[in-house]
């Protein structure tokens, strides 16, 4: 059911505040993918095995300081480096779930005061996700969920910016989950969208860039 050359792969992102689910969800969709013996991978955003993702990652634990602009464009350049690459693997029939893209990048640096023009200019021209599911659970209920970790962002007060953010950012396009259900009810909910949404990539839906 993959690399036949006609049909290819979905490029589906996973959305979300910090501890919302978005890791266990797309692991569990990952397996699921895979079962119904779809050519899947699981990626994520940032990638912190390249050296721009390394900055990334001294920039998250505090080990140093960046300024707001330049951690931006640090995000968007991690995946601009993994752009063609994703294309390949799209066109090749490989459907890829992805945690965080584009719209992380844009809602985290716009809650803390960047302009969101701005924040969206260096985006335009990636890969457009063939479907975003936003996992929405109230900032409060988030940070109630085994506390956070010691991460630059993982503090109650800038979750709620963030939160803010992506209500700004979101249109109706956007499939909406209620992170605050079962772990099974979230997981049979996005298999039956997913699902929808690989049958019509395969169908030869083209590909689409951001910001569309
Ligand atoms: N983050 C993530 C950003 O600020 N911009 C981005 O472009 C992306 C992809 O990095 F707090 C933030 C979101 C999160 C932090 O992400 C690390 P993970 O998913 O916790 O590793
Ligand atoms: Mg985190």
């Amino acid at each position: 059911r993959s690399g036949n050359g006609d049909s290819r792969g979905a490029l589906v992102v996973l959305e979300g505040l910090d501890r919302c689910g978005k890791s266990t969800q797309s692991g569990r969709l990952l397996t699921y993918l895979k079962g119904l013996g779809h050519s899947t991978e699981l990626w994520r955003f940032p990638d912190r095995t390249t050296s721009v993702g390394q900055m990334i990652s001294s920039y998250l634990s505090s080990q140093s300081q960046l300024d707001d602009h330049t951690v931006h464009l640090l995000f968007s350049a991690n995946r601009w480096e993994k752009r063609s690459l994703m294309e390949r693997k799209l066109k090749s029939g490989t459907t890829l779930i992805v945690d965080r893209y584009s719209y992380s990048g844009v809602a985290f640096s716009s809650a803390k005061g960047l302009d969101i023009d701005w924040c969206k200019a260096p985006e335009i021209g990636l890969l457009a996700p063939d479907m975003v599911v936003y996992l929405n659970i109230p900032p409060e209920k988030a940070a109630e969920r085994g506390g956070y970790g010691d991460e630059r962002y993982e503090k109650l007060e800038f979750q709620r910016k963030v939160s803010h953010s992506y209500q700004v950012l979101h249109d109706a396009s956007w499939k909406m989950i209620d992170a605050c259900q079962p772990i099974e009810d979230i997981e049979k909910q996005l298999q039956e969208m997913v699902s929808d949404c690989v049958r019509i990539c395969q169908k030869g839906k083209p590909l689409s860039f951001l910001w569309s």
